[in-house]
Parts: C-alpha cells; structure tokens; sequence
C-alpha cells in the first residue's frame, strides 16, 4: 500500500521550490538537506532505544564540562560527517565540540555557518521521552578561510534558516527560511520528510505555561509574582485560569507551542552565579526565536528581543521567554514594572 504521503509536498521539492522563488541558494538548499538527512539517521539511533547499545553516559563531558550521552556524541558525529560528506557547505559549531582553536572545517563552499545542538534534552532519552536536534544557520563572513568563534557570534536576526527535528511518536523536522514556518513528518517507508504543515501560527494569547517550578525561590522578584499570579488563575489579576506542562525537553515543549500556543520560559535564577540563565543563546534560543516569531510569536529574555542581542560568547546562555505574543509581553510587563 503506496503511504499515504505519496501525492504530497516532500522536503527536496519543497526545497527545490523555494530556490526557484529565489528565497534560498542552491548551497543553502543543500546543508538543509544534508541536515535532513543527519536527522533521519539520529532519528533512526534514537529510535532503537536500549536496542541500539545507544543509551547511558558516554562517560565523557561536553566543552562545558556536563555529562555527554552515548547519543549526544553519536548525534554529533553524524550531523558533522554529513556536512563534510555534503562538501564542507558550512564550518561547524555545536554544543558538544570545543571551540578552543579556528574552527578547522575545510573553507565552507557554501559559504555558511552552522550550529547545533544535536540532541537537545538527551536527558530524557533514558526515559524514553521526545528529544530533537537544534540547528542555526548563518553567512560566514566574506573571505573567511577558516572560521572561528568570532565569526559565528552574529545577531539572531542574521540567521537565514532555522529549525529542529523532534523525535516522538513521529519525527518531525519544523524549518524556517525567513519566509514562514512549516512542518515536515518523516515517512519512514519512503525515507523522507513530507510537508504536513504550511504556515504554523501561534495563537496571540494562551491559558498554558511551561516553566520548572522548583526553581521558584531561586528567580528573580518580578518572575515569581508573574507566576503567582499565573497560579492565582481566575481568582488572581489574571482573571483566568492556566494550565501547566514541562516536560524538561525544550523541541519537545516549544513543538507544542509551535502546535497550540503556549508560553515557555527558562528564566534567570541564583542557583549559579553567573549564568544568566540555562539555555544557549547561539543553538537553542536563536533558532527557536527565529520559528516561533515566523509562526506569529514572540521570543524575549524578558527584557528585550532575543535575535537582537549581540553575542558576545559560543556558548553563552540567555533567559527565554517566547511563545504566544501577548503573553510574552505580559511576562516582561512584570520586568518592566520591577526595573522601573
Ligand atoms: P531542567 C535540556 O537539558 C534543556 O537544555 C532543555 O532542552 C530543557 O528545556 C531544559 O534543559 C530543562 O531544564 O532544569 O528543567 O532540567
């Protein structure tokens, strides 16, 4: 029985299209690709679960010293082996690699950047709860041989494509190009991805949080009144009642806000000094940024609109807030209130 995605859109044509509407080059239409395909073999990995010798602690640490997954380094060694077996078409920089020298990746023919994280929340493989991969992709610089971390700290707003692949019940990769935001699903019996969702929108306003509580008392005074009063429901300032998910894998919870709305938030907190915040700025919170505010939304620090900071580090990290408009704008009227 031909699956049911024949007569649909693949990623290659979509893709293809794309190119021909002049929206994207013949190069970039490539890494998107290879990346999509590095996708299809880590979804593959991951799927075979304790089958597949994959799972547990490498017993190494990644450049910033936290425990790497046997899937984390496995990831990581296919998204790199594509882009290399894909013609070097960007110099590359991920979660798990340290940047200590120039990035040696032979000069990018496509002439672009590419970040990754390549299985964000693996903490949950063990578990068996969805992880995905993260991936940014920026210009390299004009006349850059060899790459270095100065030439990847670029805005956000640079980005020219942005997306993740969520491995659940299926496997989804969510792209942006600058030119909305769209959802493919892997049909396994063809090998490929299919264009299931044109367009995604996320409603303006939400009844639904994702946040860790317990860590509460370590956030700043403006953070814990506004999810007082997210938890004060109809009876608080609100006026409404809020419903709560977490599920400590961010493709995970922003694929559902991406779906139904929402607003997801990984604040500051004191719990390290330091570290303003958990996510990273250059592969989690730039390309999320990117595909939640295509599809209608809104992604701060709650201070300020996070493709506009300037990056400073490769790993630094951010405070995120992002998901339905106005409710980001909420959360950062409670900031603005505070600093005033
Ligand atoms: P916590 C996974 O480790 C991750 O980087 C994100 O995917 C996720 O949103 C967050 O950390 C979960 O953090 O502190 O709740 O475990």
């Amino acid at each position: 029985m031909p699956s049911q995605a024949s007569h649909a859109v693949s990623l290659t044509r979509y893709l293809i299209e794309e190119q021909r509407a002049g929206r994207i080059n013949a190069e970039l239409r490539q890494l998107i690709a290879v990346v999509a395909r590095a996708c299809t073999s880590i979804s593959i990995a991951v799927s075979k679960g304790a089958l597949g010798g994959v799972l547990g602690d490498a017993g190494t640490g990644n450049v910033q010293g936290e425990a790497q997954k046997k899937l984390d380094v496995l990831s990581n060694d296919i998204l790199l082996e594509a882009n290399a077996w894909g013609g070097h078409l960007a110099a590359c920089a991920s979660e798990e690699m340290d940047h200590s020298q120039p990035i040696p990746d032979a000069y990018p023919r496509g002439g672009f950047l590419l970040l990754f994280d390549p299985l964000d929340g693996s903490s949950n493989i063990d578990v068996n709860v969805s992880v995905g991969t993260i991936f940014s992709v920026l210009r390299c610089p004009e006349g850059v041989e060899c790459a270095g971390d100065e030439h990847f700290l670029q805005p956000g707003r640079e980005q020219v494509a942005a997306g993740y692949c969520i491995y659940g019940p299926s496997t989804m990769l969510v792209l942006t190009t600058g030119h909305g935001t769209h959802a493919f699903t892997l049909d396994r019996e063809q090998g490929a991805f299919v264009l299931t969702q044109r367009d995604m929108r996320i409603p303006e306003q939400t009844r639904e949080f994702a946040i860790n509580v317990s860590n509460q008392r370590h956030w700043e005074p403006a953070m814990q009144a506004y999810v007082a009063d997210l938890l004060a429901g109809s009876q608080g300032p609100r006026g409404k009642d809020f419903n709560m998910r977490w599920i400590a894998s961010m493709v995970a919870d922003v694929h559902r806000i991406l779906t139904r709305g929402g607003i997801f938030i990984y604040p500051w907190d004191r719990k390290e000094p330091g570290k303003p915040g958990k996510l990273r700025l250059m592969y989690e919170a730039n390309p999320m940024a990117l595909l939640v505010e295509q599809a209608g939304g809104a992604a701060s620090t709650g201070r300020g609109r996070i493709l506009d900071l300037a990056p400073t580090q490769l790993h630094q990290r951010v405070p995120v807030f992002l998901g339905s408009k106005q409710e980001v704008a909420a959360a950062e009227r409670y900031h603005q209130s505070a600093d005033a």
